[in-house]
């Protein structure tokens, strides 16, 4: 429930006093910036700048996580439109941050909501890089400089729930299709113990930790509840010592396309670590699942590999022909257009 983030800002804007001004920026490492006290809790925003500037590369299509459609009434405690983009550091900064942005900041108290254009216009502008126009992608490496919160585990770059300019944040492109990172393998005895509960480091130096909001490679398991696969939904893999894992399915249309795996396979996804509980009783040491945002359907490997064989760009089903199955398909999808990306004026 993301408008507990309105509770941490409260907060968060208490202890820091908040300064404005372009001396409250600092560069900062994502393993700086993710660093926490024993309790799990932030310890960079006990005296943080105001804002920061963070390098890495981007590794999600926010629209398969999230979903970015519009909506300024969608219901009690509902965010409308939002965007969440992960960005991993690279070499000796072996950590990871998530940007995020939301429409109705404004169902919390004290805040108000961006209407459905601003919303758009804001979401179009963090979708490009603001001095060439290039839509970004995941292994683009960018450089991002924003205010910051803790929510559930782990620290945020956002715009502290305020829509005024003055809180915007921006991504920049330092180099286009870098690549993503290569997937660390992670076995599951190195974030679970042998009673299979979290394994918590405040050091971040192992454990869960040490691959928060990071692509990893897990091999060798099996999905132990298939039946709850599909779009936004958790499935659960085990391997062969009874160990454990959440998997949170994205929204990328592969989940909805194509069965779930039933066989052994590996799975590639991004640690997320997303606490239990309301404030003041979070426990922030808990909380890690294991991020599947889209599936090309290849049976072995749970993933999105960003690309696909056959090279027919009419093929929409990824069957290697083109026939009336394809039509009917882009038929359904008829005159539709992904918010952020098109309808932006550019
Ligand atoms: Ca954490
Ligand atoms: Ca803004
Ligand atoms: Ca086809």
């Amino acid at each position: 429930m993301r408008w507990y983030i309105v509770l941490a800002g409260l907060l968060t804007l208490a202890v820091a006093g908040v300064s404005e001004g372009e001396a409250g920026v600092d560069k900062v490492t994502h393993r700086e910036f993710q660093a926490v006290h024993a309790d799990g809790s932030s310890s960079f925003d006990d005296d943080g700048p105001t804002r920061v500037v963070l390098e890495g590369i981007i590794l999600n299509s926010p629209e398969q996580w999230l979903d970015p459609t519009a909506n300024p009434t969608p219901g009690p405690w509902q965010m409308g439109g939002q965007w969440e983009m992960y960005i991993q550091g690279e070499g000796e900064d072996h950590a990871g941050t998530a940007l995020w942005m939301g429409q109705n900041y404004g169902n919390g108290p004290g805040y108000e909501n961006y209407t459905n254009e601003q919303w758009r216009a804001e979401i179009c502008r963090l979708n490009r890089d603001p001095n060439t126009g290039y839509i970004f992608n995941p292994g683009d490496r960018v450089r991002v400089t924003g205010r910051y919160l803790f929510y559930k585990g782990k620290i945020n770059v956002n715009e502290n729930h305020e829509i005024g300019a003055n809180f915007d944040f921006t991504v920049e492109l330092i180099k286009p299709a870098v690549g993503l990172p290569q997937p660390e393998v992670v076995g599951l005895s190195k974030l679970k113990d042998v009673n299979d509960d979290e394994i918590f480091d405040p050091t971040r130096l192992t454990g869960c930790e040490y691959y928060q909001s990071r692509l990893i490679r897990i091999n060798d398991v099996n999905i132990v509840d298939p039946e709850k696969w599909g779009i936004d939904q958790t499935i659960t893999i085990q391997d062969a010592n009874g160990l454990t894992l959440p998997v949170r399915l994205g929204i990328g249309a592969g989940i909805a396309g194509y069965d779930c795996p039933t066989a052994q396979i590996d799975v590639i996804g991004i640690l997320n670590q997303e606490a239990p509980g309301y404030p003041p009783n979070i426990d922030n040491t808990k909380g890690y699942r294991l991020f599947v945002l889209n599936y090309d359907g290849n049976g072995l490997v749970l993933t999105d590999r960003g690309y696909r064989r056959g090279n027919l760009p009419g093929d929409i089903n990824t069957d290697f022909k083109l026939d009336f199955i394809d039509f009917v398909e882009m038929a359904a999808y008829w005159l539709e257009c992904r918010e952020g990306l098109c309808g932006c004026g550019y």
